[in-house]
């Protein structure tokens, strides 16, 4: 892989650790009970068990995380199912133009539909080799690489395809609504510019 250096975007620090950042207390996983649901603008909303999950085509991915508040973690290996997968499965409607993940907690993050159908972003079960860890997310955690953490939602159980935008947790509270780390989208102040 490149240069260390040169994968961190401006104003980021490397860091060997996996900090754990969260708004919200983790919530509680019974695999008989937990769904998983996208719907909205969809010709086919669905909604699946964690065994159905689980059966959809795995992937196994590696990339580099980027949390607004300043850390850097290079080379996460995420196994899990990608978003296009899921997508495919409930055919959005030629309207659906932007995307909002949910936890059970209504924590939210707002992409383009196009952002979340390229080929680094997945819903992630597994991080290096283990079952991904409940305080990062687990059992099912969605995972963008190319925007900062916060999109990044833990405890993902639903998928709401949308004909418009309609900004997340975090930007309606002032955080940047693209979150590109390498162009530093940090803040709402800075959109527009
Ligand atoms: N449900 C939920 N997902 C979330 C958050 C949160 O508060 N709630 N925080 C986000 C932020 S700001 C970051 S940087 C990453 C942190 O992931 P980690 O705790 O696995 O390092 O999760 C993101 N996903
Ligand atoms: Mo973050």
């Amino acid at each position: 892989m490149a240069d260390p250096a040169a994968r961190t975007p401006p104003g980021q620090h490397l860091t060997r650790g996996w900090p754990v950042l969260h708004a919200e207390s983790i919530p509680p996983f019974d695999p008989a009970t937990w769904r998983f649901r996208a719907d909205g603008a969809v010709e086919e909303p669905t909604e699946w068990s964690w065994e159905e999950f689980r059966s959809l085509p795995p992937s196994t991915l590696t990339s580099d995380f980027h949390c607004v508040t300043g850390w850097s973690k290079l080379d996460n290996t995420w196994e899990g199912v990608l978003f296009r997968e899921v997508a495919h499965r409930v055919r959005p409607l030629p309207s659906a133009s932007h995307v909002v993940v949910e936890a059970p907690s209504g924590y939210t993050a707002n992409l383009p539909l196009e952002a979340l159908l390229e080929d680094d972003v997945l819903f992630a079960w597994g991080h290096n080799g283990e079952p991904l860890p409940p305080e990062h997310g687990g059992p099912l955690r969605l995972v963008v690489p190319k925007r900062y953490g916060w999109k990044s939602v833990k405890w993902a159980v639903r998928t709401r395809f949308l004909d418009r935008d309609l900004r997340g947790y975090w930007e309606e509270r002032g955080y940047h609504n693209d979150a590109d780390p390498w162009l530093e989208q940090r803040y709402s102040w800075q959109e527009g510019r």
